[in-house]
């Protein structure tokens, strides 16, 4: 990254509606598009924003989001113009804030466009959320480029010095109003065809491929009555193999042991979310799904999307740091070696085994992070203000 004086900002000029273009190439996954969705969507619904997302893969949305046809070219789905990116890049107008979300590279031409237009352009690059110290220090922060246009870093976060979390306005209150409703969530889970015994522990288990599952099956199946919902998804063949089945198919249910299976669909973002506030315990991964557990206000686990050289472990460190400080010192350990043990690929028996012995310190420990994270103006909140405060500088005050 190039860098960077940070300019001292202007105050925000008048609530202007103004038009944003955000760009999203999905990498693998559903992440990227999720969360390029996500954004998209609170401009429009809660900022009062005109937006366009541009997508070179609209059938990973299409998972997503009920209602998105994979082939339009243009379409408007929740007030955001979803279009699709294709490579051969035809002439759009240029519009007030560029947004290229986790450094995707916006077309030549419209860059061409944005460094010509007469008007002020804002030109932010969204962010891969850590929580690592430096990124208080970057965020916001302008990289320099060839003539007069600039490109600002802006970085999701846990704390004020960031550009905090995707959330939605009204998001807890749902959630409340869901939790504390028995009936919303007996419908939630028969919607799925899962009875769960009274007594069961209800586990969400949303994970990349992982080594030492067996084992962990192998002691639930020992253990106190589980209920395990396994949304479609890369971990299946490790369930498979511990099944002894060739294929797993929505809709299956095995028994073993104390421990019920459930093979369950790949539901749309919203319903995604509410399996979360069913369960006591949430096995999620990537970046987004890491998210939403948090607002889930339950405990969980997060297995962290590798990179190639070890990045991933101090990004997790750095996540644990802030987050155990919300449990008690003997729950948070034992988190931290069930989260370790995941990640690295160790056995898992013993660190559940003493996961599940502080089991009455999870679900207040989840629940004080999410309310302090809660407190922090959400990403679109920030980015907006962020926005207008930018588009009255002209390029000469950042010289
Ligand atoms: O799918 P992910 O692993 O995505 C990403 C990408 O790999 C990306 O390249 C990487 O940079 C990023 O992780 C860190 O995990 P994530 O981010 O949790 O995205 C999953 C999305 O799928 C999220 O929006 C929730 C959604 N989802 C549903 O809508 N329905 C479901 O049933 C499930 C299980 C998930």
């Amino acid at each position: 990254m190039a860098s960077l004086d940070s300019p001292s900002l202007p105050p925000p000029r008048a609530t202007a509606v103004l038009r944003w273009d955000i760009f999203c190439h999905v990498i693998d996954n559903y992440g990227d598009a999720g969360i390029a969705w996500r954004l998209a969507r609170q401009l429009v619904a809660e900022q009062g924003q005109q937006v366009q997302l541009w997508l070179d893969d609209l059938p990973v949305l299409a998972a997503l989001v009920p209602g998105v046809d994979e082939n339009a070219d243009r379409q408007c789905i929740d007030g955001v113009w979803l279009r699709q990116w294709l490579p051969d890049w035809q002439p759009e107008p240029v519009a007030d804030v560029v947004v290229e979300t986790f450094g995707c590279n916006i077309p030549a031409e419209y860059i061409d466009a944005m460094a010509a237009s007469e008007r002020p352009v804002l030109w932010l690059n969204l962010e891969y959320l850590s929580a690592e110290p430096w990124v208080e220090g970057c965020h916001g922060l302008p990289s320099k480029l060839p003539g007069n246009l600039q490109k600002y870093f802006f970085f999701p976060g846990f704390t004020d010095k960031t550009g905090g979390l995707l959330r939605e306005a009204d998001l807890l209150a749902q959630r409340d109003a869901f939790q504390g409703s028995k009936a919303e969530k007996i419908a939630c889970l028969q919607s799925y065809d899962v009875r769960p015994e009274p007594q069961a522990m209800l586990i969400s288990l949303f994970s990349y491929e992982v080594p030492a599952l067996a084992g962990w099956l192998d002691d639930l199946r020992e253990g106190e009555p589980v209920c395990l919902l396994i949304p479609q998804g890369r971990v299946w063949g490790d369930v498979e193999r511990w099944l002894g089945v060739e294929a797993l198919a929505v809709g299956e249910q095995y028994r073993r042991g104390s421990l019920t299976l459930h093979a369950l669909p790949f539901a749309a973002q919203d319903d995604y979310d509410r399996l979360l506030w069913c369960c006591d315990f949430n096995i999620v991964r990537g970046e987004d799904s890491f998210v939403r557990a948090q607002w889930s206000g339950r405990p969980f686990l997060w297995h962290i999307y590798r990179q190639d050289d070890d990045a991933h472990r101090v990004k997790l460190e750095a996540f644990l740091a802030l987050y155990l400080a919300s449990f008690s010192e003997t729950c948070g350990a034992a988190l931290r070696q069930f989260w370790l043990d995941w990640n690295t690929g160790a056995e898992l028996g013993d660190s559940w085994r003493t996961l599940r012995s502080e089991r009455t310190g999870l679900q207040p420990g989840a629940q004080r992070w999410c309310e302090a994270q809660s407190q922090h103006e959400n990403i679109s909140q920030q980015i907006v203000t962020f926005a207008r405060e930018g588009l009255i500088i002209a390029p000469a005050d950042l010289a």
